[in-house]
């Protein structure tokens, strides 16, 4: 599997579609590519994807449920008069791809974006229409940034200034800035800008440029996401294709390839700069064998196993305490690429505070072992929280991707304590620092510490102690599967 497409709620049900090749463990030629629900008034759902014209290039179309009262949608009927939107012209036949989920404005019309290139200038084209069916590309495109290559599965949607409420993909307010997010398919990451969307003047100025340094939903593995509003919880849930770490051989050894993120909420940073992001909360429905502790002092060395807890599929909450901040390491953090400082100083590196945070899929002897760990540096006076997740050891197999991946949180450790979630399963390990405002996702192999043979450990192996203030988990039960089939299309 790969991209998920078109998550909605709808008359009492999550509907989640993704691409996926019934024929095989590897992604494949497809003619139907990305695409997003919109929900038209009347309550009728609509899917607006990519297919492929006769001549091999890029189009939009559109497609209906078949059977409204079937609450799961199973069966979807593409429109006689597809496509409905062609390959603009210049652009090249496969740079055209991936509509969005639809806004509709006080003027009437609805917008969509949908994702190109041209000569390496990433594009969001943006088109209207009355009747969804008839679309006109406005002049200019919503947004552009130079060699930036092809833009893959745009999403566009506004989040409130003051609040962790997500709204509807059409609400305009002077109470809500623009995310706009961009798949880069050169880098395979996603993402995002913040901003004001005015569709009177149809124009978007976002506060932050599209740099390849920040700002990232995921520091990690996390690709293609795209969003949804859930009108019962009133939220903004994100979900996103994980893909291997391994080689197509392994994926072809183990029958299957790619996964979907945890769904997450998210939602907009009481400091506007930044977005948050949360496992949604029905995961609790998943919990079982709590185990907690308090206030347990970690000196130099410290290793404390988390037991008690099914630890190859669970759920992890710490946080740590630090005082005597003064003496931390001097580190200027302009200029430098926090991912390489976390695979050059890896959680074996003994620092002054840090490495310390969680060993996830350990084997007993710590052979193998995912490490997800802070450092935290001073410079003129301020400190920075540096949050890695290292790949390095995680198995004993060659022929992985072992790449470490970091991030700066943006917290002050001297008013905040320094939160970690950890969501393990298997083979991915999903990370949120600072209380969702740094995320980063792993694939990991271990070849011991797998079942009940794996381990999960807090650890501290910087010279200054560390106070875990605080730590909950939770083993995760399988997610119940109710039905499983196919979800067809037809002409
Ligand atoms: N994968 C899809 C495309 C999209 C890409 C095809 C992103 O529509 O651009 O499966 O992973």
């Amino acid at each position: 599997m790969n991209d998920p497409n078109g998550p909605m709620y709808y008359n009492g049900v999550y509907h989640f579609f993704y691409q996926y090749n019934p024929f095989g463990p590897l992604f494949s030629d497809q003619i139907c590519w990305s695409g997003s629900a919109t929900i038209l008034p009347g309550n009728k759902p609509i899917i607006l994807y990519t297919g492929i014209d006769s001549q091999n290039r890029q189009v939009q179309n559109l497609a209906i449920p078949k059977n409204l009262s079937d609450p799961f949608l199973r069966e979807w009927v593409k429109y006689t008069g597809n496509p409905i939107i062609n390959l603009p012209e210049g652009i090249q036949h496969d740079d055209f791809r991936d509509p969005t989920t639809a806004w509709l404005a006080d003027d009437g019309k609805w917008r969509i974006i949908v994702g190109s290139q041209k000569d390496k200038t990433g594009i969001a084209f943006l088109y209207q229409s009355v009747d969804f069916v008839n679309w006109t590309r406005h002049e200019s495109p919503l947004h552009e940034v130079a060699d930036t290559g092809i833009w893959e599965c745009p999403d566009f949607f506004p989040v409130m200034v003051d609040g962790t409420n997500g709204v509807d993909t059409s609400v305009m307010s002077p109470r809500v800035k623009h995310v706009l997010k961009v798949g880069l398919y050169d880098y395979a990451r996603d993402y995002y800008m913040i901003g004001d969307y005015s569709p009177e003047k149809e124009n978007y100025v976002p506060q932050n440029e599209l740099t390849l340094g920040t700002l990232r939903y995921d520091y990690g593995k996390y690709y293609a996401s795209k969003s949804f509003f859930d009108p019962v919880k009133n939220r903004r849930i994100l979900m996103a294709w994980v893909n291997e770490s391994d080689s197509e051989a392994d994926d072809i050894a183990k029958g299957w390839s790619g996964l979907q993120s945890f769904p997450r909420s998210i939602w907009l940073d009481r400091n506007q700069k930044q977005l948050v992001q949360w496992p949604i909360e029905e995961i609790e429905m998943l919990h079982e064998n709590e185990v907690s502790l308090q206030n347990e002092n970690l000196e130099d060395g410290s290793l404390h196993e988390i037991q008690g807890i099914t630890a190859w599929q669970a759920d992890v909450k710490i946080s740590f305490k630090l005082t005597n901040l003064e003496v931390a390491e001097e580190l200027d953090p302009s200029g430098i690429d926090p991912q390489l400082i976390c695979s050059k100083m890896d959680a074996s590196k003994k620092g002054k505070f840090g490495p310390f945070g969680l060993l996830a899929l350990a084997s007993h002897d710590l052979t193998e072992q995912t490490a997800i760990f802070f450092r935290v540096f001073q410079n003129n006076g301020r400190h920075f929280v540096l949050m890695c997740s290292d790949q390095s050891q995680s198995s004993t197999w060659n022929g992985l991707d072992k790449t470490t991946y970091g991030a700066f949180v943006d917290i002050d450790p001297q008013q905040d304590e320094i939160s970690l979630r950890t969501l393990i399963d298997h083979s991915i390990v999903e990370s949120f620092g600072g209380g969702g405002k740094m995320c980063i996702t792993a694939r990991v192999y271990p070849t011991l510490a797998i079942g009940e043979e794996a381990k999960l450990f807090a650890f501290n192996n910087g010279t200054e102690s560390v106070v875990i203030s605080e730590l909950s988990a939770w083993s995760v039960k399988k997610a119940r599967i109710n039905i499983e089939e196919t979800v067809m299309c037809t002409d």
